[in-house]
């Protein structure tokens, strides 16, 4: 009895202290002007401008309709049939067997998103892209200082959309708000080729309104998770204390709390650093036993570690990936005492993160390792001479970088076919 009043005192507290950062926050966050562009059906897009004969018809772009992939991107024509990103391609061809299935270009893809780069770069430096197709850009300034734009955040994203239409002859929507969590919400809402415009005081009213699986960050699992709670709208969230959700959610809690609220302080990132390293393989067949499994993941840590030593790099994280049979992805992730730097320090962990996964008991198609939380690996930076040592920690000031960060999405992407 008594630990219930304590923990309701504790809520209360909370909740009490939550409501003056909210209004705090609230004041400081409304000042910024964050742009979220979105192209709108990216690789099938790309695809649909440069061949005629495809445009307005459900198209494709993926593995081929009897094969073992999956649809990357689809025209929204397609999408009239339920087709979406990441469905194989079999049931693609079920629900629509008059599409056109095409594989992916992805040169002409990679161009396309160093032009749009090139674009947003004309309008803010600060400019963080997400994938080949999005981005954050934080036009603060530029609205504050360009007379043209009166301080109108829209107006600068209507230009770029309309720099991207007449110079890539491309669509791209468009989100404006006051965070990045609510601008790429917004990009959302008025697609294909619209824009959204979420403003201060209207943030909280529509998110309590939205489904919580619309929130960025709330993934298939989290929705699963909340629902079984009984939070299934942002209204519902809203009525869960901090210190609850923190309780059922580990510090990701702090989060919905926040964002259901409109707070997200994240700034607008133009210095991505690399922050995993990875390698994966799909197999012609899928693995049934995990002995196979783990001679395989031996190979995989074998690339792996090349590319660590390639970058330098010492890891705190690995993260095991395994996609089953049907499709389904699972990852476990371990970080151990005294860090990842060789094969022997990975391998060892193998066994024991395959077993906190069905694998055996259920086929798979695809195995992967990535380790993250990187830094570089001072026993060897430490006998460089400066030259090297400069190269092995590259700058991410020059504009270059995002550039590479466009490409490091690139070949991630890459991987999802
Ligand atoms: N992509 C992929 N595999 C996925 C998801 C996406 O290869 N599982 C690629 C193809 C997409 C591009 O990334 O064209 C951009 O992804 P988006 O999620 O932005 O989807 P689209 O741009 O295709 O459509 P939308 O208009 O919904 O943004
Ligand atoms: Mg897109």
């Amino acid at each position: 009895m008594q630990s219930d009043e304590q923990s309701l005192q504790g809520e209360l507290i909370v909740k009490d202290r939550a409501s003056v950062t909210v209004e705090r926050s609230y004041t400081i966050e409304s000042k910024r002007k964050i742009i979220h562009i979105d192209m709108d059906a990216f690789f099938a897009s790309v695809e649909q401008r440069d061949n005629l004969q495809y445009r307005g018809k459900p198209l494709i772009v993926g593995g081929q309709p009897h094969s073992r992939g999956v649809v990357a991107a689809c025209s929204y024509e397609a999408r009239e049939f339920g087709i979406h990103s990441a469905m194989p391609s079999s049931q693609a061809y079920r629900q629509c067997p008059q599409a056109i299935f095409v594989p992916p270009r992805f040169n002409a893809y990679r161009d396309a998103s160093h032009l749009i780069q090139a674009i947003f770069r004309r309008y803010t430096d600060k400019v963080e892209p997400l994938s080949l197709d999005e981005a954050y850009l934080d036009v603060t300034d530029r609205a504050r200082t360009d007379q043209r734009f009166g301080g109108s955040a829209q107006r600068i994203a209507n230009e770029i959309r309309q720099a991207i239409f007449d110079e890539l002859n491309l669509t791209a929507s468009a989100g404006v708000s006051y965070n990045k969590f609510l601008a790429k919400l917004a990009s959302d809402r008025n697609k294909p080729n619209g824009i959204c415009v979420i403003k201060p005081g209207e943030a909280e009213v529509l998110l309590a309104r939205l489904p919580v699986r619309k929130f960025h960050g709330v993934g298939q699992a989290t929705e699963r998770k909340m629902n079984k709670l009984g939070i299934t709208t942002g209204q519902d969230l809203k009525n869960w204390s901090q210190l609850a959700l923190v309780d059922a959610f580990g510090k990701q809690g702090l989060y919905y709390f926040n964002i259901v609220r409109g707070i997200d302080h994240r700034p607008v990132n133009n210095n991505r650093e690399r922050k995993s390293i990875g390698a994966e393989r799909t197999f012609q067949n899928d693995l049934q036993n995990t002995h196979e499994m783990l001679a395989a993941l031996e190979l995989i840590c074998e690339t792996l570690i090349e590319r660590m030593k390639a970058k330098n790099t010492f890891a705190k994280t690995l993260t095991l990936k395994l996609r089953y049979a049907n499709f389904e992805v699972v990852t476990r992730s371990i970080s151990p005492d005294g860090g990842l730097s060789d094969k022997q320090s990975i391998t060892r962990l193998l066994p024991g993160l395959l077993t906190k996964t069905e694998a055996g008991d259920r086929a798979v198609r695809l195995l992967g390792l990535s380790v993250a939380h990187l830094q570089p690996d001072v026993s060897k930076t430490a006998t460089m001479d400066a030259d090297n040592a400069s190269s092995a920690t590259p700058s991410h000031s020059d504009a270059s970088i995002d550039i590479q960060a466009v490409d490091d999405l690139y070949t991630s992407q890459l991987k999802l076919l």
